[in-house]
């Protein structure tokens, strides 16, 4: 691990790097950051974000990343936001920096980033201990329709639900700092950034069904996935969760939709490695492009919604 006084987007970062820039970076705009602290996980690290703030009566973004620990990109991609929230000279960026309140939580499964850093950089879970077993997908734990498709009931599979809906602390923490904030902070827009399959998707994922505001969600995606492609030829794909990749229950997308009330929510895949060979492993050149992306979807979509 570096000195976060070097945090940069052409490496990838260790936890405590991560949680030291954000730190540095409240240091630095003591006006516009706050460090907060959601509680910790089941192995006691802390799960810290930000919230960016011009003004309290701001409508505010959720955003969340590395609920999938080998996903690389994603807490990348959330630093990268963050710092181009903070320091852009583009006129159109300091807008969004003014008109929204942000929470960003880069690392909403610290046990399992650290993990892949530490151990083995292909793990997906938590590090909750069932028998000679590790790991929850927290991305199947959530209290929405959970186990009920896309998922499974056996500890050692990669898509293991937990025990019971919303068993891990992660989960947990989460929800809570939601219920808290969603209605006093206004929050309407709700990220999850994943890696990789390029896809900009939204409710459900249990169900075909459509959510109430499916048309809206479909345009704003659309006109997401078109910003991504004058920016840099890239192809996203946009469509629900269950129609665009595969059915899935329990994430924490759809509790967000159905559950905390948040309309406007999305599950981002990030670019995945030129060689496919490669799964997970992104080279980190592929940093900074892909962050921006993501960042360009976000801002397609906060910019359609205002409009309607
Ligand atoms: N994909 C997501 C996963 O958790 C997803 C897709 C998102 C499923 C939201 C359910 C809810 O499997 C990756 N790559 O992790
Ligand atoms: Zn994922």
């Amino acid at each position: 691990s570096i000195d976060a006084s070097k945090f940069d987007w052409q490496h990838f970062f260790h936890l405590k790097t991560i949680y030291e820039w954000l730190d540095k970076m409240a240091e630095k705009y003591p006006q516009r950051v706050t460090v907060l602290d959601m509680g910790t996980s089941t192995q006691g690290n802390a799960i810290k974000g930000v919230k960016l703030s011009s003004s309290p009566s701001n409508k505010a973004i959720f955003i969340e990343s590395g609920i999938h620990a080998r996903e690389w990109i994603a807490p990348a991609a959330a630093t990268y936001i963050i710092n181009q929230l903070l320091t852009s000279q583009d006129p159109k960026v300091q807008k969004l920096a003014q008109d929204y309140n942000w929470f960003v939580f880069p690392c909403v499964n610290p046990d399992g980033y650290k993990y892949t850093f530490e151990h083995d950089r292909m793990w997906r879970k938590n590090r909750q201990l069932f028998g000679t077993c590790r790991g929850v997908d927290l991305n199947r734990n959530y209290p929405d329709h959970w186990n009920s498709t896309g998922s499974s009931s056996d500890p050692t599979r990669y898509d293991f639900a937990g025990p019971s809906a919303g068993s891990e602390l992660e989960t947990q923490r989460l929800i809570e700092f939601i219920r808290a904030n969603a209605g006093k902070e206004q929050i309407k827009t709700y990220i999850a950034l994943h890696s990789y399959s390029q896809m900009l998707m939204f409710p459900y994922g249990y169900t075909k069904e459509r959510v109430s505001n499916y048309d809206d969600l479909q345009e704003f995606g659309k006109k997401a996935s078109a910003a991504i492609k004058a920016e840099s030829g890239r192809d996203y794909v946009s469509g629900s969760l269950y129609e665009t990749i595969y059915p899935s229950s329990g994430g924490s997308m759809d509790w967000a939709h159905s559950e905390a009330g948040i309309p406007i929510a999305y599950t981002f895949e990030l670019r995945g490695p030129p060689d496919s060979q490669d799964l997970f492993i992104l080279p980190a050149v592929e940093i900074q492009p892909t962050a921006s992306e993501a960042f360009t979807a976000i801002r397609a979509i906060v910019e359609a919604a205002a409009e309607k």
